[in-house]
Parts: C-alpha cells; sequence; structure tokens
C-alpha cells in the first residue's frame, strides 16, 4: 500500500490521514457512478484513505453493487462511506482535505462555502470525462481560480501527459489466472446459470440504442461458424427480442443469443475477460474491455452536437498505429458503422477476417498502456506534491 503526505494550501502537513470527498451527480445510465465508485474503492483498499462518496441517486450504484441498499441515505460499503446527496439541501458536514467534483457536477453551495472558510483550505479537484483528443494533455492539472479557493481540471487519458486510466493493482495478474484456467472460466459460466456453444466464438454485447443491431444479428445468424453472444441487460436486450420474435428460442441460424442480467460490477469483468470480442460503451465498461486484452467494439457515449464523433476518431488515431493499413481500414470503418457515424451496415466478414491480427494488435497496444501509472496513483500523488 502507498501512501503519500499532503500538503494543503498554505498550511503544514496534517497529523491524521487525509480524508476525501468524492461528488457525484448522476446524468445518466451507469458511467458516473461506475466510475467515482470505483475510483472511490481503489482510493480505501490501495492507499488507506478515507472516503466518502456523495452521489444524487443511489439506483445506479446499486445496480453494479448489489449490497448496496438504494433506500439507505448513508451506508458504508468496501470501506467507502457512500452518502445521499440532494441538490442544494446539503447536511452541514466536515469539509474533507481532498475535495473531487466529478465531471463538473456543481459542489452544493453550502459546502463550497465551508471549503472557502476553512483556515487550511481544501485541495479541489474536478475529474473530468475521458477523451484521447490531443488537447487533453494541455488542459490536464490547469488551475481555474475560485478565491479563495482553487480548483484544478484532473484529465484521465491514454498518455503519461495525462491523469491515466482506472486500473487497480493487481487487475492484470487476476485477469491472467482467469484467462488461463478452463476450470474457472466454466465455473463462471456455470455461475450464471449458462453453457457457451462449443467451439463458438464468444461475444459480449452492451451498448446504446443501435438500428445497426438487426444487421449485426443478421451478419451474425448467417456466419459459417457459430456465435455466442452473452447479452447483460442494457436497452439492447429488447431489441435483441424484438429482432428474433416473442416467444421465440434466441437462436437464429449459426447464433445463439444469451439473455442475461445486468452483472455485478466484478463480475461484468469476468464477462469480459471470458469472450472472445466484446462490445461495450460509454466511458468505463471501455476501459474495463481494454484492460481484458480482447479486441473491443466501442459505441461512444451519443452528443447532441456530434461532439463524440471527433472522440471516437480521437481514439482511432492512438489505436490504430502499427495495424496493417486495410486491417486498420476494417477496424475504422465497423467503429464508424457501429456508431453510426454512416449508415453502412457493419462489415461483420471483414472484421471477423481480422480478429486474430486485431488480437494480437491490442496486447501490443495494452503493453504500453500498462506501463502508465494509473489514475487513482497519479490523483493522489498530485495533491501530495500540492
Ligand atoms: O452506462 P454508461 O453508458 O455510462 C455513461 C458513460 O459513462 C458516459 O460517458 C457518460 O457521459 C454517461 O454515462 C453519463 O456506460 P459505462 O461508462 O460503460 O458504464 C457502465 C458501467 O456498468 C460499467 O462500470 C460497467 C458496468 N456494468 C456492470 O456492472 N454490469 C453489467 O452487466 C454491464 C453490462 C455493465
Amino acid at each position: 500500500m502507498q501512501k503519500f503526505r499532503f500538503s494543503l494550501i498554505g498550511s503544514p502537513l496534517p497529523e491524521r490521514a487525509p480524508r476525501w470527498d468524492i461528488f457525484c451527480a448522476v446524468i445518466d445510465h451507469y458511467g458516473d457512478a461506475a466510475v467515482t465508485w470505483r475510483l472511490a474503492r481503489q482510493l480505501v483498499a490501495e492507499h488507506g484513505i478515507t472516503v466518502r462518496l456523495w452521489i444524487d441517486h443511489l439506483q445506479p450504484l446499486a445496480a453494479l453493487c448489489p449490497g448496496l441498499d438504494p433506500a439507505l441515505p448513508a451506508q458504508r460499503r468496501l470501506g467507502v462511506d457512500i452518502c445521499l446527496w440532494r441538490g442544494d439541501d446539503f447536511p452541514a458536514v466536515e469539509v474533507a482535505d481532498i475535495v473531487i467534483e466529478a465531471f463538473a457536477c456543481e459542489l452544493p453551495t453550502r459546502y463550497v462555502a465551508a471549503m472557502a472558510a476553512r483556515p487550511i483550505k481544501p485541495r479541489w479537484l474536478n475529474l473530468e470525462y475521458l477523451s484521447a483528443e490531443d488537447w487533453v494533455a494541455g488542459c490536464h492539472t490547469l488551475p481555474s481560480p475560485h478565491p479563495p479557493l482553487a480548483k484544478h481540471f484532473f484529465f484521465p487519458g491514454f498518455t503519461s501527459s495525462t491523469g491515466g486510466l482506472l486500473r487497480e493493482s493487481g487487475l492484470l495478474e487476476r485477469r491472467d489466472a482467469f484467462q488461463s484456467s478452463p476450470t474457472m472460466q466454466a465455473a463462471f459460466w456455470r455461475q450464471l446459470n449458462c453453457q457457451p456453444t462449443a467451439q463458438a466464438l464468444k461475444v459480449s454485447l452492451f451498448g446504446y440504442d443501435n438500428p445497426q443491431l438487426n444487421k449485426l444479428l443478421q451478419a451474425w445468424s448467417q456466419t459459417p461458424t457459430p456465435i455466442w453472444c452473452a447479452l447483460p441487460q442494457s436497452i439492447l436486450t429488447a431489441s435483441a427480442g424484438t429482432w428474433f420474435g416473442a416467444g421465440k428460442a434466441w437462436r437464429c441460424g449459426n447464433l445463439t443469443v444469451q439473455p442475461l442480467p445486468f452483472l455485478a460490477q466484478d463480475d461484468y469483468d469476468y464477462l469480459l475477460w471470458a469472450c472472445d470480442l466484446n462490445f461495450v460503451r460509454g466511458e468505463d465498461s471501455f476501459v474495463r474491455a481494454l484492460w481484458a486484452g480482447r479486441p473491443l467494439a466501442w459505441h461512444i457515449y451519443p452528443q447532441d452536437d456530434a461532439a463524440h464523433h471527433a472522440k471516437l476518431q480521437a481514439l482511432l488515431d492512438i489505436y490504430s498505429p502499427g495495424l496493417d493499413t486495410p486491417c486498420a481500414e476494417i477496424l475504422r470503418e465497423f467503429w464508424l458503422s457501429w456508431n453510426r457515424v454512416h449508415d453502412h451496415a457493419p462489415d461483420w466478414p471483414a472484421w471477423q477476417a481480422i480478429l486474430p491480427a486485431l488480437r494480437r494488435h491490442h496486447q501490443t497496444w495494452l503493453a504500453q498502456l500498462t506501463a502508465q501509472t494509473d489514475l487513482a496513483t497519479n490523483l493522489v500523488k498530485f495533491v501530495s506534491i500540492g
């Protein structure tokens, strides 16, 4: 366990262990809760930090962490104090030493006033969304003055000039142990009460509503080799059910789809590790699929102004180098069509043909990412140097 000493603005170092407050406003889906919960757990488990997670909706967190009771406004899980927070009706609590505002959520006025009133001002960071765009490195750790406080931007990212990616210690070793053990994999499938078709390509499918799904299912049903698709609960479950037809088995040609409940966050990792190809979305499932070490198709979080197109392109630009040109083009085309940047049907036969090359490439690329420091450690280092 690594520990750092913290300097607070204009102050001597405190005697006691530092306390962190992480604030999360759930915009939609699971990502905001998923990232802040993952970070909070890692800070407690690996850095010995006392963490309160203030979150304005407990339901998404309860889906990720089944032991959590969404009816309880305050509870402790895995060492993290989880507190329900609603708008500006905020209790008078002692301000933490380090305050993380996730994804530019607005902190309660009363809390900010208490931060400003503290003789020793807390460190205040805005943890931003993940993007591979070039400008991120230039904005990472920039200050934003809020006299008498100072807030700093902290950007996750893919290079050592950014805050890095969430990756808990020992994750890759646990993944390797699982992926090299048929016994562990069989036990996992048993626990989910399902049995992948023998010799099938195993695919997991998680994403946003997507009119391209029907074309993909059609292509999968016509492949010469079997495809077995694990479908944890998402909006795609209903779409796939409609495609198969009410009351019908989820089988067509060489395709079998296995609907699953929404899995606990830690179990979802096992699913990603157990599959040959993962369709993921948003931010956190995408990062977890990277660490799974298997090829992936990413449905990026769609934004009204199509700002996500540039983000998708930026990721392709850093991910593709090293792939030969035809493979890089197939990868790009497939991701663009899955994200409906254009309306061509996803070219499954072309994609399937390059899967072995993609798998090799992914592992090489991942080795570079793995060499970088993880986001939680970078955060702890940043606040420790003042
Ligand atoms: O749910 P999301 O679409 O969240 C989104 C994105 O984070 C987006 O960038 C953000 O702007 C928006 O929220 C507000 O996708 P994401 O980020 O992948 O989060 C899903 C989480 O759910 C992730 O931690 C994986 C987890 N998960 C499970 O725990 N069990 C499951 O069965 C599945 C399918 C996912």
